[in-house]
């Protein structure tokens, strides 16, 4: 039977350390860490067709983080509170209503998920969120960590397998953390998935647009599309890509 990827009132969107550090010229770039900011910014618009909750979680350290070199950790300082490193990226569209969920902030203690010593899970429940949507950066670290912390907290996860990046240390710890992931009950999602209950087209042919353009146009162009003639609109789009 196929999968029910349909997001409703009872789901989240948690969008796991989109910021400039582990972006392309930052501190700790992912790579191809910058590919997950678009996507996102479908699934935000998604998540709030559906009234579902939107959730950005930060990485947000004091200057002096036991994860640093510095201080004899594994990382490059990065994410300092208040510096433009710990930014969200300026591409992802967070809407004013999400939650912003600062982590990792006691300068002794590593700290890679979202729920740990934050209020993130109180605030899913408060809005009644049983399922939660997984992206961001990164799925060897903060992505993993948070996705098995939902599952012990006895939330339903999706994995957005198409919104996610790997700092791929070892170059195989991504797909290494996908698969823990998927062992704890997490189930991948992509966005033609969560697309498809809505009767709306994956993108990846040359006529689609991002969602962000037009927000859920694709009824409307749909529509108009078989009330056009057929004829030289429709060469002149398939001519484009
Ligand atoms: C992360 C390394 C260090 C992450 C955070 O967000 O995945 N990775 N701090
Ligand atoms: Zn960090």
């Amino acid at each position: 039977m196929k999968k029910d990827f349909s997001v409703g009132k009872t789901d989240a969107l948690i969008i796991v350390d989109v910021q400039n550090d582990f972006c392309h010229g930052g501190a700790l770039p992912v790579p191809e860490g910058d590919q997950v900011i678009p996507v996102l910014n479908d699934y935000i618009i998604l998540f709030g067709k559906a009234n579902a909750g939107v959730f950005a979680t930060r990485d947000w350290h004091p200057p002096n983080h036991v994860s640093f070199k510095t201080r004899g950790g594994r990382w490059s300082p990065h994410c300092v509170q208040n510096t433009e490193g710990a930014d969200f990226h300026p591409d992802l569209k967070l809407p004013n209503s999400a939650t912003i969920v600062s982590k990792a902030m006691d300068p002794l203690k590593d700290a890679y998920s979202g729920f740990d010593g934050t209020e993130l899970a109180t605030l899913l429940r408060m809005q009644s969120a049983a399922r939660v949507f997984v992206g961001g950066l990164a799925t060897d670290y903060c992505v993993k960590h948070t996705v098995l912390d939902a599952r012990k907290l006895g939330f339903e996860v999706v994995l957005l397998s198409d919104a996610i990046a790997g700092i791929n240390a070892e170059p195989s710890d991504a797909a290494k953390a996908i698969n823990e992931m998927v062992e704890s009950g997490a189930e991948q999602a992509t966005l033609a998935d969560v697309l498809d209950p809505l009767g709306l087209p994956p993108h990846g042919d040359p006529d689609a647009e991002r969602l962000g353009e037009k927000p859920l146009s694709k009824f409307e162009t749909k529509k108009k599309a078989r009330m056009r003639p057929r004829g030289p609109y429709k060469k002149i789009r398939t001519e484009r890509g």
